[in-house]
């Protein structure tokens, strides 16, 4: 990874052998267990991280509470302008910053300068929403009175995000937080340490520039116990939460239990309904891209295709050889399409899965496998699979964090698919692949898709920062990045004036004295 530049980049994120520091400035250093982060590039230890103690995670929530009195009073546009510089410096860093993802995270460096690129179009996205923290105006039905609503800042946002998008995810909050008038705590994956070390000394940088108080950017690093002590804490008003299923449940019961607010991106199980109108050439790209991108590892990677039986043995042809095309390797190398698995673990559950899915009844068409030799000494890179199944399989209903793509086949019309595509327990994202009006309508209405992302003529995964991310049922329901997911960075208030001298009450109830 050398060849690439990879000493530089870290040396120009300044990342350390041994990196302390749990808020900006680093006034605070946490001075717990250290954390080894190992490359799934080349399993190589690229750094190691010191993490937070308790003790350091109070010091930590006395610096955000601080920081909070001090940025509530600042202007919404003049958050904004802070991260402006916040988005300047990205630009700066794109090259830099994507390239630690790839080679800490694994993702090819084109998807890593695509995450970097996410972070910066949040900044832009925030900027212009610093001016536009809009509430309504309500006509008041008592005569001389004004009601109106305002959005005031909440306070501290904690982030728990995951190791697959290792700067996006903060970024798509803090940004957002920040306009909002909010301070964040960050704990990154246990996986990831370093990209979160890196955003830190960027954000780092523009506080120090505009003498605002460290606060506003703290970061903690440890595993899920750190995380407890924030998601328990009745400070932190909004925890934003992605990961598993399984860790979200466990997050919202221990939020609601102290009556905060969650928001949740958890798994997915997306799939691509291909009808017999659809473009076939369209479509090899989208479903490829989206089983194998990030080596399956996004949560709207694709992990079904529902193929109408008419075009099943077509659609199937050209998969098999596409993924007969693909290259499997060392990331930074841009002639790769698809990286290593995060960790060893990851490499077990993809072997997991398809064993699981021949127990089951599938059949697998494109054989898996872990690559061993010459490039490939982590252990981590395997090969893309292919399996054809049934949507009833246990396995097929669990979202398996790896390139596996299930092949469904289905008879008769949309809805038929429709019912399958619904048939599963997450709902983040869909597609279906058409060229009729009356499919495609029909998969975005309210007998559609039940998923919070559904699209037409374009895969799973790649969404825009624009619109509002998440999805329902047990992918939790939140809303984070654009539209108005901005809403749930603040409290909402509603005011009621009266201007006359006398005092009339609501629903004309009589109460003289
Ligand atoms: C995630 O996998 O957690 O839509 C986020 C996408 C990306 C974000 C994925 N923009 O695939």
């Amino acid at each position: 990874a050398e060849q690439f530049g990879k000493n530089e980049a870290l040396y120009q994120l300044g990342i350390k052998p041994i990196n302390a520091g749990t808020s900006t400035g680093n006034t605070h250093f946490s001075s717990g267990e250290t954390l080894d982060s190992y490359s799934p590039v080349d399993g190589k230890l690229i750094a190691s991280v010191t993490t937070t103690t308790p003790e350091e995670y109070e010091k930590v929530m006395q610096s955000a509470t601080e920081a909070f009195k001090i940025v509530r009073l600042i202007p919404a546009p003049q958050r904004g302008e802070i991260v402006r510089q916040f988005g300047d410096k990205l630009r700066k860093n794109k090259e830099a910053l994507g390239k630690l993802v790839s080679y800490e995270m694994g993702k090819s460096l084109q998807e890593g300068y695509g995450e970097v690129q996410e972070m910066i179009d949040i900044c832009d996205f925030a900027v212009g929403l610093s001016r536009q923290l809009h509430g309504l105006t309500m006509h008041s039905e008592r005569p001389g009175h004004r009601m109106y609503e305002q959005y005031h800042p909440l306070g501290i946002v904690g982030i728990i995000s995951a190791f697959n998008f290792p700067v996006a995810v903060w970024a798509w909050n803090t940004a957002l937080a920040w306009i909002c008038g909010d301070v964040c705590v960050w704990k990154p994956s246990e996986k990831t340490p370093l990209c979160g070390i890196a955003c830190q000394n960027i954000i780092g940088q523009v506080i120090k520039e505009n003498n605002l108080p460290e606060g506003i950017s703290c970061l903690i690093n440890g595993d899920y116990k750190i995380g407890e002590l924030m998601t328990a804490d009745k400070r932190i008003p909004l925890i934003s939460a992605t990961g598993s299923t399984r860790m979200g449940k466990i997050v919202a019961q221990t939020v609601a239990a102290r009556l905060g607010k969650s928001l949740l991106e958890l798994g997915g199980n997306n799939a691509i309904i291909v009808t017999p109108d659809a473009d076939i050439k369209m479509t090899v790209i989208g479903a490829v891209f989206g089983a194998v991108g990030t080596a399956g590892q996004r949560c709207t990677s694709t992990r079904r295709l529902i193929i109408h039986e008419s075009i099943y043995d077509k659609v199937k042809e050209a998969l098999v050889s596409a993924y007969g095309q693909l290259k499997i390797g060392n990331p930074l190398d841009e002639s790769n399409h698809v990286g290593p698995l995060i960790d060893a673990h990851a490499v077990k559950m993809y072997a997991l899965a398809l064993d699981r899915v021949e127990e089951q009844g599938g059949k697998i068409i494109v054989e898996g496998g872990v690559i061993t030799g010459a490039g490939y000494e982590s252990g981590c890179y395997v090969k893309p699979a292919i399996a054809e199944a049934q949507n009833s399989f246990d396995i097929v209903q669990h979202e398996t964090f790896a390139p596996v793509l299930y092949l469904l086949k289905y008879s008769g019309s949309v809805e038929h698919a429709i019912a399958i595509q619904n048939g599963v327990g997450q709902g983040l994202s869909s597609a279906i692949m058409t060229n009729n009006l009356r499919e495609a309508e029909l998969f975005l209405s309210v007998v559609g898709s039940d998923c919070g992302i559904s699209n037409v003529n374009i895969g799973t995964s790649g969404a825009e920062i624009g619109g509002a991310f998440g999805g329902e049922k047990d992918t939790g329901g939140g809303r984070e990045s654009g539209s108005d997911a901005w809403k749930v960075y603040m409290r909402r208030q509603t005011n009621t004036i009266n201007y006359t001298t006398s005092l009339p009450l609501a629903q004309g109830i009589k109460f003289d004295l």
